[in-house]
Formats: C-alpha cells, structure tokens, sequence
C-alpha cells in the first residue's frame, strides 16, 4: 500500500471510529470500516515451488509443517497482536525497525519477525540449486569477504554457532554500503535496529530452528546448513540488494 493510500485509509478509520462513538454511524459506514480494516491484515505467502520440490535437501513433510504450520501460525499470530495493538502497518520491515524490548511489543516482535523472516527464506532457495552469485552481487561479495570461499565459511559458521534457535543473515550494511554475516536469536532480524548488535538488511537467510531440519537431519545442523547452500537462489539475492540504495 502506498503512503498516502495508507494515509487515507488511517482516515476513513478514524472518522468511522468516531462517527460509531458519537453514535452517528450507519451500518454502511461500519462496514466499510471493517473492510478496509482487515485488507491490512497479512496473509500467509504461497511458496515460490512445489512443496517437494527442494526434496532431497529439504524433504517433503519438514516444508509442509514449516510453511504450513509454523509460517502460518506466525501470519495468524501477527494479525492478532496488531489488532489488539490497533496498529495498521504500511510495511512490516518499518514495523519491526521501530520495535523495542518493551513486554508489551513481544508479540509483535516474535510474530512479525517470524512471518518477516520466512518470507525472505522460501525466496532464496531454488529447486535444483547450482547458481552462482554474479554482477553486481559478486562484486559487492567479493569486495566484503575477500572471495566468495571465505563469504561461504563465515556465513556456514554464523549458522552452525547461533546457539539454539535463530537465523543467520547476509545483510547490506545501509551507510556502510558493503555486505556482512550476522546471526540473531529466535524470530529477530537485522531489520530491528534497536533490538540487534548488528543492524543491515538482510538479502539472504537460513533458518536454523530445529523446525527447519530435525526430521530429515536430525542433530546434523551442519549437514543441512551445507545442503542449504546448494540450493540458494542467488538470482533473487541479488535481486534483493538490487532494491537496495
Ligand atoms: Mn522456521
């Protein structure tokens, strides 16, 4: 949704909640109200390929409940702390920039985060594999990492030692212009600049939640986090930091 669409939106809303307080409103107007309420609710994102089709690197029966269950518990979660928050969100990115540790923001936090982070997660990876970072991207890589060999065991290494759920990130640094690997703890993101020691944008992530890998891998983190790599969609990494200024 644009700003100013968003902005009007907000608008209709108010009036419509006030018009109900003073007791003026019509049963149209309620309506209306509440349709415009809830196309600002998130809705769980198809996944880019078949649910199989990442098998035997990622198998069937681990995408149905990751994406099925856990994503979709997220997106469920998420819609129902905002509505208590009666907050309407134009982009959740912005959201969760704004995000403290505030008790009361720990829903918002957990569950846009994890509805945050999956989205990205399903779009980086492809069915078959066998990309390569190239253009700009690879410049940008090989210019942060001295070679994509050393990029390949810093961001394996971010993955295997977060301890215990969470995520590891290529991000771009905004001011810094360059890339970097980070990882973060539960649903957090880079994206959350007052809750994580190292703010960026993610382009690339692996969810290292044992929901993402035990039924296939078991306690073989590492396992999964190399056959990850093989199945990373470097034309939509380079798409993401080609949105990026
Ligand atoms: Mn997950």
């Amino acid at each position: 949704m644009k700003k100013r669409e968003f902005l009007k939106t907000t608008s209709v809303l108010s009036v419509g909640a006030l018009m109900g307080t003073l007791g003026c409103g019509t049963k149209q107007e309620s309506n209306q109200a509440k349709a415009v309420a809830l196309s600002t609710t998130f809705s769980l994102p198809e996944l880019p390929y078949a649910v199989d089709a990442l098998e035997p690197f990622i198998d069937r029966k681990t995408m149905e409940i990751h994406h099925g269950k856990h994503h979709a518990g997220y997106v469920r979660k998420l819609n129902a702390a905002l509505e208590r928050a009666e907050l309407q969100v134009d982009n959740l990115g912005d959201l969760l920039a704004t995000l403290t540790d505030a008790e009361g923001q720990i829903a918002l936090r957990n569950n846009g985060g994890g509805h945050f982070n999956h989205s990205l997660f399903w779009k980086v990876m492809t069915p078959g594999g066998g990309q390569e970072p190239k253009g700009a991207l690879l410049d940008a890589m090989n210019a942060s990492f001295d070679g994509l060999e050393k990029f390949g065991e810093e961001f394996a290494n971010a993955a295997a030692t977060q301890f215990g759920s969470g995520w590891a990130w290529l991000c771009h640094h905004p001011t810094e212009k360059k890339l970097f690997v980070t990882s973060t703890a539960n649903q957090d993101n880079p994206v959350m600049e007052k809750l994580v020691e190292q703010p960026g944008i993610p382009i690339l992530g692996v969810d290292v939640w044992e929901h993402a890998y035990y039924l296939n891998y078991q306690n073989k983190r590492k396992e999964y986090i190399d056959n990850f790599m093989r199945i990373i969609n470097w034309e939509q990494v380079a798409k993401n930091l080609s949105t990026l200024g």
